[in-house]
């Protein structure tokens, strides 16, 4: 039994405990927050003894095997060091970092400690997008030529998180890298990127909508548009729909969690909605199957039997989009992702 401690106590980490609380192998045994109310509210929640407010008196009383911090990002960079440096497999919630330069010090100081850095990407690991990538490692529509990953609705979120309207980059840092990791995950590696973003509900700081293009290696032309200002009944939060053309036919992952396979003047349906974990919610049951599916490829990692998916380093190229991204929005231009990755100013 692995033993590990959750760093943050706030509106996801109780995803993140119901997670752990269901998988093998692995178990939360202390949490920590600055806000000593909220740690001790999850330890209650969850029968935890050990809580702490400051992170190197947990690492140094508990001596965890794993740690997951489940904060926001400003902090990301100095508590994934501690925890690394204490010598535990590290998870680091999206978004890694604010800037390329934190999140490369953050993969050397893993390289430098021998241990895994784990990124916290939860969309790769939605029940709907493992099955759309297995239909595409099957070869049944072909070489893709054109995708749409789409991730629009009016959902309230700033009821939960109400830092998204407070930040200047809002919708590309927090469902901007979970599509282009996404994107990446079942597309493989990208060129450059053009975007244009908008900031459309009164009274927030940052953009709340984008739309961008990406041409991947392999020639497939991708659009990728997010939006939290759309007004469409039944709101299809937080789902994403899902388009990608092949040579040989057409992948489509549509709203209610409905795969369809077009093929041969043919159309055939396949569900594909994740089940509702017992401690789980609609419209949120997506998200909290993939956070625990995610916990359990964690344990595989501890336990040497798969490697790190995404790893810090992988989530490099990630944030790299997302700094293209706005660096496109900003000039007009269409940037190379490879210029933005060899800059080690940013
Ligand atoms: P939150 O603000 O509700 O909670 C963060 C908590 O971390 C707060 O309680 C804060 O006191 C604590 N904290 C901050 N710095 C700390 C430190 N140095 N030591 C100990 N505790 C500290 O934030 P949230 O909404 O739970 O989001 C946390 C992260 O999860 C964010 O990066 C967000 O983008 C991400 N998130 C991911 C998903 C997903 O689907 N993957 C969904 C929602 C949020
Ligand atoms: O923070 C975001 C995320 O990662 O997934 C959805 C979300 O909670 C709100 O946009």
């Amino acid at each position: 039994m692995y033993n590990g401690l959750l760093i943050g106590c706030g509106f996801f980490a109780g995803n993140h405990m119901n997670g752990w609380a269901a998988a093998e192998g692995a178990r939360i045994t202390a949490v920590c927050d600055l806000d000593r109310t909220k740690a001790q509210a999850m330890a209650d929640k969850f029968g935890i003894t050990h809580v702490f407010t400051d992170v190197q008196e947990a690492l140094a009383t508990v001596k965890p095997d794993f740690v997951d911090v489940c904060t926001t990002v400003d902090s990301h960079r100095p508590l994934v060091e501690l925890a690394l440096a204490s010598g535990a497999l590290t998870i680091c919630q999206k978004p890694f970092a604010n800037t390329l330069k934190d999140a490369r010090a953050m993969c050397d100081a893993a390289d430098a400690a021998g241990k895994p850095l784990i990124i916290h990407e939860n969309f790769r690991w939605q029940h709907p997008k493992i099955e759309l990538k297995k239909l595409l490692d099957q070869n049944i529509i072909g070489d893709p030529t054109f995708a749409r990953l789409s991730f629009r609705h009016g959902y309230d979120v700033y009821a939960g998180q109400p830092y998204l309207a407070e930040t200047e980059k809002f919708a590309i840092m927090d469902v901007g890298l979970h599509l282009f990791d996404l994107d990446r995950f079942l597309l493989g590696d990208v060129q450059d990127i053009h975007c244009r973003t908008q900031s459309l509900k009164p009274g927030i700081a940052g953009e709340d909508a984008f739309t961008a293009t990406v041409k991947h290696d392999n020639g497939t032309v991708c659009v990728i548009d997010c939006s939290f200002f759309t007004k469409v009944t039944p709101d299809p939060f937080p789902e994403t729909l899902i388009r990608i053309e092949g040579m040989e036919g057409t992948l489509e992952l549509l709203q209610n969690y409905e795969i369809r396979v077009h093929k041969d003047g043919e159309v055939k349906s396949i569900p594909a909605e994740p089940a509702i974990p017992p401690w789980g919610e609609r419209p949120w049951h997506v998200v909290q199957d993939s956070v625990a599916a995610f916990e359990d490829h964690v344990v595989d990692v501890l336990e040497g039997k798969a490697e790190p998916q995404p790893s810090g380093r992988h989530n490099l190229t990630t944030l790299a989009m997302a700094v293209a991204a706005y660096e496109s929005n900003d000039t007009g231009r269409t940037i190379r992702i490879a210029d933005i990755e060899m800059d080690l100013n940013r």
